[in-house]
């Protein structure tokens, strides 16, 4: 069967394969010091999709199907953060302060990359992003068309802020999107599943969701 057990129905696999969308597992978000610990959210709740996310990551490795990372960056010169975006929730340290991994969620300072256990390979790509969205500013629709993707598999943090915008613009752009139920986490527990519950909605609004076992044995069926 070309499907995924999914919410709120199957998730039909296509000929072209989808393509796993990791969405900023970064240090700046998951490990203490980085801008999700500057805005007072307890970090550690974020590493419990780390394992997860690398076995599927594993399964699109092994079977060469199409893998984007994505990460929430600005340039060091702060032209591309809206001052609105800096001063938001009136921070201790703002992007582009220096904190113990270097300038807050500034591309190429430690604290930005992603961490170390889904750090990508040859071959996958990463996109910087200055948005919550990864369709903002960013090359992602142009690189997903040359390859003629039309189904997007998100994971990554956080479920509500920039997974969920994710999904959102890539359904407005016409791609069948489903959320890694056990493979995105948030700050906010509560957060999470009322995320999951929304885009599901309506006979799957916005898209599907599904856990990782659920993906990784489809997967393995159809394009193995
Ligand atoms: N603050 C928060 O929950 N998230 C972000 O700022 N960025 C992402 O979700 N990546």
């Amino acid at each position: 069967m070309n499907q995924i057990n999914a919410k709120p129905f199957a998730y039909h696999l296509p000929e072209n394969p989808p393509a796993l969308i990791i969405i900023d597992m970064q240090k700046d978000f998951i490990e203490p010091g980085g801008f999700g610990e500057s805005l007072g959210n307890n970090v550690s709740l974020l590493k419990k999709c780390v394992p997860v996310i690398s076995d599927v990551l594993m399964t699109f490795r092994q079977l060469n199907l199409p893998v984007i990372h994505t990460r929430e960056a600005h340039k060091s010169d702060l032209s591309d953060c809206h001052e609105t975006k800096r001063l938001r929730g009136n921070p201790v340290l703002k992007i582009g302060d220096e904190g113990p991994m270097g300038k807050l969620l500034i591309d190429g300072e430690i604290g930005n990359g992603i961490i170390d256990e889904l750090k990508p390979i040859a071959g996958e790509i990463e996109i910087t992003k200055p948005g919550k969205g990864a369709f903002y500013n960013t090359s992602l629709q142009k690189i997903l068309q040359d390859k003629d993707v039309t189904h997007l598999i998100f994971a990554g943090v956080t479920t509500e802020v920039c997974v969920q915008t994710s999904m959102r613009e890539a359904n407005d752009r016409g791609f069948e999107c489903l959320i890694m139920e056990d493979g995105t986490e948030s700050y906010f527990p509560h957060f999470k599943q009322a995320t999951l519950d929304m885009l599901m909605a309506q006979g799957g609004i916005v898209g599907w969701s599904a856990m990782s076992s659920d993906i990784i044995e489809a997967i393995e069926d159809v394009y193995g």
